[in-house]
């Protein structure tokens, strides 16, 4: 019934195209000390430099290979300055460094400029560097500045944060700030963490590298439930569209070929690689396993739902009710399996064991049929909204 070759066929399709990926680039510049370091391991939950070993590029600037490392992004750190330093000298490695970036094709999606609420106060330095990197148009808009280290800001009128906002809103009045510090609970009660990541993730144009920029961050795992059922909902269109065909929905390999896609992104948004998690368990037999167990359920489901929706089912299946399940389905098992990922994800940030490959076991388990079908009203009510 179901086409195993074509299935095995679509994920290593799938495993392709999210293996040759192009990740998103952030940079960290600022004064030496300015909390650079702790914030990009606040941001992503790794200790970059005890991670790997970056390249040491010209003049101050590490660069610290994605791919290579095993990690979503690739960080530019930028040695910080000295209080004292000539500004011209640093003004110029910067920019030399940046035309260098621009030169190699590279772009950089996300820029931090890290200013500390200890330092008690703006350098010009800071407003220099800016200014350069405000000047240039290829990365002006992708710029924030970052007041670190808020935790030490003083509780009397005003505060430095309140001043610094003030100085940069005279120079740049374009310019976002955020204040952060180290600490989760203080980040979540009273400063800007949260907005910091965001809007940093919407300043990236291109969408994949949006993606997987809120992929790599782990401090802010609503915003990957967001992506993950904007996802679901994408996938829920194009399933209607070729449910819409004339063919009966259990041999729709192109329906399970768009839901294998939908899940193996939806593991990605939240840092899990399924592929990977099933390439280690042992590969071929398990994608078609899961491939299987998706023609099943979708075979399953799908006359269940039918026959509510169209009573003498069998003399004839309308074409616009097989959408609109094919498309619930898909969806249903999107949300799903973002609620799955969303738990996992949760387990491993307080520390317990959880792997990517138990979402094989998951499919074949009852609570995720229940889970679908309690989801297939959800979708009703999206497109009633839509
Ligand atoms: N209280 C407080 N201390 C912080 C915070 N962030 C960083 N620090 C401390 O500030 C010091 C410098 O932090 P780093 O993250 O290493 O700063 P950096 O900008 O990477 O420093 P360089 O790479 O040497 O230029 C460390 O001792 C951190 O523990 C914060 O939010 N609050
Ligand atoms: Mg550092």
């Amino acid at each position: 019934m179901i086409n195993t070759k074509r299935i095995e066929e679509i994920v290593n399709e799938a495993r392709k195209e999210f293996k040759s990926r192009v990740l998103p680039t952030v940079m960290v510049i600022g004064a030496s000390g300015s909390g650079k370091s702790t914030l990009v391991n606040t941001v992503f939950g790794k200790e970059i430099a005890h991670v790997g070993v970056g390249e040491a590029q010209t003049k101050g600037f590490t660069r610290y290979d994605g791919n290579k490392l095993g990690l979503n992004f690739n960080l530019i750190d930028a040695e910080g300055w000295e209080l004292g330093e000539d500004e011209n000298i640093q003004l110029n490695k910067i920019s030399e460094y940046l035309d260098g970036v621009k030169k190699s094709g590279e772009s950089i999606q996300v820029i931090w400029y890290c200013i500390s609420i200890d330092a008690r106060r703006i350098q010009n330095m800071d407003i220099c560097i800016l200014d350069l990197l405000m000047k240039r148009k290829e990365i002006s808009k992708n710029v924030f500045v970052v007041f670190t280290k808020a935790d030490m800001d003083s509780p009397s009128h005003p505060n430095t944060s309140d001043e610094y906002l003030k100085i940069i809103g005279d120079h740049f009045p374009q310019l976002k700030c955020f204040r952060v510090c180290d600490d989760q609970a203080l980040n979540r009660q009273h400063f800007d963490m949260s907005d910091m990541i965001r809007c940093s993730s919407e300043r990236i144009d291109d969408e994949e590298l949006a993606d997987i920029f809120v992929a790599a961050q782990s401090y802010e795992l609503s915003l990957k439930r967001e992506k993950a059922n904007k996802f679901a909902k994408t996938s829920a269109f194009q399933a209607a569209v070729a449910g819409a065909t004339p063919i009966p929905i259990a041999d729709s390999i192109i329906i399970v070929g768009i839901q294998i896609r939908m899940i193996t992104k939806i593991g990605l948004i939240y840092g899990f690689n399924l592929m990977e998690s099933v390439a280690a368990n042992g590969g071929e037999a398990i994608i078609s396993q899961i491939g299987k167990l998706l023609a099943k359920n979708l075979g399953e489901r799908a006359i269940a739902e039918l026959t509510k929706l169209i009573p003498g089912i069998g003399t004839l299946v309308g074409s616009a009710a097989n959408a609109v399940v094919a498309a619930s389905i898909t969806y249903s098992l999107g949300r799903a399996v973002s609620e799955y990922y969303y738990s996992l994800y949760k387990k491993l940030l307080t520390g317990q064991q959880a792997s990517g490959g138990d979402i094989i076991k998951w499919l074949s388990n009852e609570d995720f049929l229940k889970g679908i079908e309690s989801r297939i009203e959800d979708y009703q009510r999206m497109t009633e909204e839509n």
